[in-house]
């Protein structure tokens, strides 16, 4: 068990949904701590550079014009074993393959539209928490319930 942190986001589709609520409050009971949090418009560039490792694919330029289509919420979570616990919690990266419970599985129908990102490893985190957050955006604060999220002895 290590503290992480890891980029999470709400893309274009869960914004217009009205999902954002619903998501944050997931991420929120679970017991992550909120310490980044910003809403933005992606444009080409910081799009292209986001989704870097998908360069070449067939769906990379359908990808980088819908995840710049609206706004999004970035978010950086921080709890155990941040990365996996809230790729789990997404689901996997196609919504009907998902199980109900994660979010793609509950919220989303298709690859295209599957609501949220979240970091696949924590080079992956690092590196996409700097894209999106200068650290002086970052919040290092101590919140009373984590003694109650995460107790001395587990
Ligand atoms: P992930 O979001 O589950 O990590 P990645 O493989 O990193 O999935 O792909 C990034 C995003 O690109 C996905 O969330 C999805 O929106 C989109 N994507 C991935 N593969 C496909 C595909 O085969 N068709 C259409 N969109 C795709
Ligand atoms: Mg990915």
């Amino acid at each position: 068990m290590s503290t992480e942190r890891t980029f999470f986001m709400i893309k274009p589709d869960g914004v217009q949904r009205g999902l954002i609520g619903e998501i944050i409050g997931r991420v929120e009971k679970k017991g992550f701590k909120i310490i980044g949090s910003r809403m933005l418009r992606l444009d080409a560039e910081l799009a292209s550079r986001h989704y870097a490792e998908h360069q070449g694919k067939p769906f990379f330029e359908d990808l980088v014009h819908f995840i710049t289509s609206g706004p999004v919420v970035a978010l950086v979570l921080e709890g155990e074993d941040a990365v996996e616990v809230v790729r789990g919690m997404m689901g996997k990266t196609d919504p009907r393959a998902s199980p109900p419970g994660t979010i793609r599985g509950d919220l989303g129908m298709t690859m295209s539209r599957n609501v949220v990102h979240g970091s696949d490893s924590a080079i992956s985190a690092a590196r996409e928490i700097s894209l999106f957050f200068p650290e002086n955006e970052i919040m290092v604060y101590k919140k009373d319930i984590d003694d109650w999220v995460y107790p001395q002895i587990d």
